[in-house]
Order: C-alpha cells, then sequence, then structure tokens
C-alpha cells in the first residue's frame, strides 16, 4: 500500500465567502490535506479555534469580517496565532499585500489561481509548520518521561493564571514528588530509577483526564499538575486518588519505609477567584503543601 505524504496529515481551513471559490481550492488542494471550509468569517474563527487546523487560506472581501479583520483576531487569540494564514485574493496592488502581511499573514495568492502555484506556496507551508511543530516539541517536552517540561509549564501556569484570573475561576496546582526515590535509586540503580519516573509518569498522565489540565516533569522526581476550573474539595480529591492509583500499581520498593511499594506524597493549592495572589504564589503554596504531605508521614495529599 503506498504511504501517503506527510502533508496528508495536516488540516487546511478555507474561508470564503463564495462557495465557488472554495470548490475551486478544495480541488487544487484535495489531497494535501484534511480540507475543511467556512463561508464566513466568524464561522471560520470559531472552526480554527475548534480543529486548530495548519494553514487557513482566507479570502479577503466578506460580508460583515473581511478577512483582515478574521486575520488580526486569530492572530491576537494565543490558542489560534501559530497556525500559517495566506490570504487568496482577487485586488493584487502593493497595498493590499502589505495589509496581509501587516495583518499577521505569511504568504498572499492572487487570482486567478494557478494550480500548481498554489500547491507549490501551500506544501513550502505546511513543511514549515511541521518543522515548527517538531521544534516546539523538543522545547516543551521532558526528554526522559515524554510529559511536559518545566518551561513549559512556567508558560502555561503564567497563561491559565491569568485567564482565570479575568475569567474568575478557579484553578489548583499539585505538586508531586515520589518518595523516599533516593533510597530506590540506591537499591535498584539508576537505571531502574529512570524506568520508574516513566512509569509514575504515565500513571499521573493516566490519572489526568480533562485536555486542559498540564502534567509535567517539573525536576528530578518531582512532577506538576496544573488543574484548570478546579476548586480546593474537588483538587483534595484529585490528590487522594492520585496517590491510591500511585500505590496500587504498587511497584516494588524494598527499601522504603512507607511502604513495600512506590509512593508519592501531593501538595495542593487552589486558587480562589478574587482573591489577590500571583501564579509565584501559587507555586509556594503547593510547595508548602507538599512539605506538610512529607512531615506527615508520605504516602498521602495535603491541601
Ligand atoms: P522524599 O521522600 O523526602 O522526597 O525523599 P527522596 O529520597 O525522594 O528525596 P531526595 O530529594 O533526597 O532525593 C531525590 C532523588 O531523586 C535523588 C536523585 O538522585 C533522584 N533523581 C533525580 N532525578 C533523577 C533521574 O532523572 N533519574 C534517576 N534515576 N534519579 C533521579
Ligand atoms: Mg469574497
Ligand atoms: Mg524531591
Ligand atoms: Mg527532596
Ligand atoms: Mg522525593
Amino acid at each position: 500500500m503506498p504511504t501517503k505524504p506527510p502533508e496528508a496529515q495536516s488540516t487546511i481551513l478555507i474561508i470564503d465567502d463564495s462557495v465557488d471559490a472554495i470548490r475551486l481550492l478544495s480541488g487544487i488542494l484535495k489531497d494535501m490535506g484534511q480540507i475543511l471550509f467556512a463561508t464566513s468569517g466568524a464561522a471560520g474563527i470559531e472552526l480554527a479555534q475548534q480543529r486548530r487546523p495548519q494553514l487557513i487560506l482566507l479570502d479577503v472581501e466578506m460580508q460583515a469580517m473581511d478577512g483582515y479583520e478574521v486575520c488580526r483576531r486569530i492572530k491576537a487569540d494565543s490558542d489560534m496565532r501559530d497556525c500559517a494564514i495566506m490570504f487568496v485574493t482577487a485586488q493584487s496592488t502593493m497595498d493590499s499585500e502589505v495589509a496581509a502581511l501587516e495583518a499577521g499573514a505569511v504568504d498572499f495568492l492572487s487570482k486567478p489561481l494557478n494550480a500548481p502555484v498554489v500547491r507549490a506556496r501551500v506544501r513550502t507551508h505546511l513543511k514549515l509548520q511541521r518543522a515548527t511543530a517538531a521544534l516546539m516539541q523538543l522545547a516543551n517536552k521532558d526528554g526522559l518521561t515524554g510529559l511536559f517540561n518545566r518551561r513549559y509549564f512556567d508558560e502555561q501556569l503564567a497563561r491559565e493564571f491569568l485567564r482565570h484570573k479575568r475569567q474568575g475561576l478557579p484553578l489548583s496546582l499539585a505538586f508531586i514528588d515520589i518518595d523516599c526515590f533516593k533510597a530506590y535509586n540506591d537499591h535498584y540503580g539508576h537505571q531502574s530509577g529512570d524506568a520508574c519516573l516513566k512509569r509514575v509518569a504515565e500513571l499521573i498522565e493516566g490519572a489526568t483526564q480533562r485536555p486542559s489540565e498540564v502534567v509535567a516533569r517539573y525536576g528530578g522526581e518531582e512532577f506538576v499538575v496544573l488543574l484548570p476550573y478546579t476548586d480546593a474539595a474537588d483538587a483534595a480529591k484529585y490528590g487522594a486518588w492520585l496517590c491510591e492509583q500511585i500505590a496500587v500499581d504498587a511497584l516494588a520498593h524494598a527499601r522504603s519505609p512507607v511502604a513495600a511499594h512506590i509512593t508519592v506524597s501531593v501538595g495542593l493549592t487552589s486558587m480562589v477567584p478574587g482573591e489577590a495572589n500571583s501564579a509565584l504564589n501559587l507555586v509556594a503554596d503547593a510547595d508548602r503543601a507538599l512539605y506538610q504531605a512529607k512531615s506527615a508521614g508520605r504516602n498521602r495529599a495535603v491541601t
């Protein structure tokens, strides 16, 4: 069976108020990815939000909201701004080209469309998008566990913190630390220690269900979970459940004074809407709660 070219995994959104134009463009691009379309700027923005296409082909002249405005709104949204936008228009003047690039587009196609040119330029932008995504993956992930790394977590924390403050919604944070891990390394060796870290990372990820939750390796044998839309009561339940999930996995730890298997301690903190707070305080609070969980005997969650 022939393998699909890599661009077939891309998603391309066409936003145009002319159905004929959409039909023409989808015909040109049909084997280059999954093609989505919208016939108005508002519908296009909504679809971009839901489906996060790698590339948007955007008509300039549309009723209600023109392409420049659509482009500006997408580029102003941190969830969507990574997507590449190419304008497609009949007004091929220098001014309109400058306006498109200033609105945040990466390229500009003039009508009448020349199919091989459209395909070549789309291919180039999809390739760039893939290369960028691969680099972002390297920059954001922890090499050992595959979880997000501290750098990415800090970024997400700052972002969620502002969002939740703005929306007046709860936000919780869980700090997770493997109990007596130094003794584990000493007894089983560093390689087994690494395997244990991977397993615990898997269990934490498995215990975390919402797509909005961010699980990261904070450093060493410490993990952190950002829990948007979660208040203190739910965070406490999550923490207790997490401890249980790791305990029932029963990964042997012969030298642990806590149990004969791997356990974790969890420190939790929740941001109450309206309360004066900062993202840094949130981390410090969770760390304090973690310290209390350790002092109280480990293998437990403390809020
Ligand atoms: P506590 O219950 O108080 O958390 O005790 P602990 O032994 O887990 O804590 P401590 O901070 O004394 O030791 C953490 C250990 O984690 C020491 C370090 O060698 C180990 N560690 C950190 N990163 C890695 C890693 O990437 N791989 C392995 N195998 N071990 C690691
Ligand atoms: Mg139009
Ligand atoms: Mg530690
Ligand atoms: Mg320590
Ligand atoms: Mg530890």
